[in-house]
Parts: structure tokens; sequence; C-alpha cells
């Protein structure tokens, strides 16, 4: 635990999408920091090694099956996190994904559309309808999403993911304004290049393709994102951060990546 962080001692942070890159990091990272933690998948086998390394730091977490497309499921973790700590004081909405990267004209059905707008919008909405209410009651809380680069610039291969990063920014900037006058942040993390699992789901566990993306740059790390995240939810209470785009040094645009000879 870290000294200067003795007023979040006992917060609560809920964090969707722990089983991986950005969302496990953030678990681990927000637990450094004296957070308690709540955090949900669809893959427990790996949320309870999740588990085991928050609680090797000496931290406390609490994990359950998430399915953020699940109404449900979502209803479940929301509930099960307040029977077991009482409180919510922050929602990290990392739970996203990538599938596939056709052209609109190419693309043979609609189910990968579907994913993404029900993971990365509905799921985001979701969790947050969940969660919001208990935040606005306490007047106390703080919402942050994972958008994207995607969500400020647009790429062929990528209308519908792009739409839905494009729709994170729009929800975001909607709750600022629905929220003005109650003591609720609400940050978006706009992250470029990250080396996470991302581009295995997007490719349909094609590691060569997947590994092509990262090859000879130096993307962000998991943790480059997690750091942020941390640094965000510990400022003053007063202070909202409202945007962050990062990117790798190596990357001035999507297209656009420095690889190195
Ligand atoms: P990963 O694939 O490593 O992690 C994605 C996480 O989302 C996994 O834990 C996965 O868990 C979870 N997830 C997916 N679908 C669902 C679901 N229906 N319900 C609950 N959890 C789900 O990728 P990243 O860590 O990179 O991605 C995290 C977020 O960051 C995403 O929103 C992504 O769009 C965003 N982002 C990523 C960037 C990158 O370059 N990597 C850049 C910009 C933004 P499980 O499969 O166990 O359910
Ligand atoms: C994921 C980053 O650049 O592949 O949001 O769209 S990118």
């Amino acid at each position: 635990m870290v000294d200067n962080q003795q007023e979040n001692t006992r917060k609560v942070a809920m964090i969707t999408g722990a089983s991986s890159g950005i969302g496990k990091a953030t678990a681990l990272e927000l637990a450094r920091l004296g957070y308690s933690v709540a955090i949900g998948a669809r893959r427990t086998e790996a949320l309870l090694e999740v588990k085991a390394e928050i609680e090797a730091l000496g931290g406390e977490v609490f994990l359950q099956a998430l399915d953020v497309t699940d109404v449900a499921s979502a209803t479940a973790f929301v509930e099960q996190t307040m029977h077991h700590y009482g409180q919510i004081d922050v929602l990290v909405n990392n739970a996203g994904l990538a599938k596939g990267m056709s052209k609109v004209a190419e693309q043979q059905a609609e189910d990968d559309w579907q994913q993404m707008i029900e993971t990365n919008v509905m799921g985001l909405l979701r969790m947050t309808r969940l969660v919001l209410p208990l935040m606005v009651k306490r007047n106390s809380g703080h919402i942050v999403n994972l958008g994207s680069t995607a969500g400020h610039e647009a790429y062929a291969g990528a209308a519908v993911y792009s739409a839905t990063k494009f729709g994170v920014r729009a929800i975001s900037a909607a709750l600022r304004q629905e929220l003005l006058g109650h003591a609720v942040r609400v940050t978006l993390i706009d992250p470029g290049m990250v080396e996470t699992e991302f581009s295995l789901v997007r490719f349909s566990g094609d590691e060569e393709r997947a590994a092509n993306v990262y090859a000879k740059t130096t993307p962000l790390t998991a943790q480059d994102i997690a750091d942020v995240i941390g640094f965000a939810v510990t400022r003053k209470t007063h202070v909202n951060l409202d945007d962050i785009i990062l990117r790798p040094v190596d990357q001035a645009s999507w297209g656009l990546v420095h690889r190195h000879s």
C-alpha cells in the first residue's frame, strides 16, 4: 500500500474485463493504491489468477463471472459487489473488443458488429446505469470509461469498432452534463496502440497476425494505461480529468507507426 493514498483506503473500485490486458493491470494498480477491487469478466479461471496476484500484494478482491452483454449477469455483479463491500467508489468500464477488420461492404455476417456494439456500447451503458444511481445517492463516485484513439479518428476496416468508441466518447460527454451538480466524476481514457490480447481477439486467435501489429515498434503496455487511470482516480475530488489521449511515441496516428529497422 502507498502511504499518500491513505484517504483512498477502503474505497472500492469495480473493474470490468479484468481477466487480461488493461483491466487486469488496472485492478492490480488500484489494489496497490489501496482500493478494494471487484473484478469481473467471462473467463473466471483468468480472474482467479488475477485474484491471487492481488492477494499476494496484500490487496482485497471480490470476483464474479461477468458478461456485460447480459443484463442478469451485469445486475448480479453489481448486487453481489454491493453485498460484499457495501459501496462502489470507482467503476472502470474497460470490457471491450474489436472483432475483425473487414470493410463494411465485405462483411459477410453481422455477428461481429453485434458483439462490438453489445459489448463496447450497450455493456458500458448497462454497467453505468446500474452503478451510477448508487454514486448519485452518495454524491460521490468516479466513472472511468475506456475509449480509444479510434473514437477520435475512424479508419478503414474499423467502421463499427470506431463507431463504438466515438459512442463511448459521446456517452462520457453527455454523462458529465447529466451529472452536473453531483460530485461524480467521468473520465474518458483514449489509448492508441497497447499490446494486450486485443489483437489476438480481433484476429480470432491468429497469433502471427496479432504479433505483426506490435512488430518492430514500442507499443504502450497495459501498465502504462493503468498508471494513468491510477493518476486520474487519485486526484482531489473536485478535479475531473475529462479525456486523456495517450499513444506510443512510435505512433502518430492509426496507420502511421514507426517500425525499427
Ligand atoms: P484484452 O483483450 O486484453 O482485454 C479485454 C477484456 O475485456 C478481457 O478481460 C475480456 O475478458 C473482457 N471482455 C470482453 N468481452 C466481455 C464481456 N462481454 N463481458 C465482460 N468482459 C468482457 O484487450 P485490452 O485490455 O486491450 O482492452 C481493454 C479495453 O481497452 C477495451 O475496451 C479496448 O477497446 C480498449 N482499448 C484497447 C487498445 C489496445 O490497443 N489494446 C487501445 C484503445 C482502447 P473475457 O474474455 O474473460 O470476458
Ligand atoms: C484500439 C486501438 O488503434 O487498434 O482501440 O484502433 S486501434
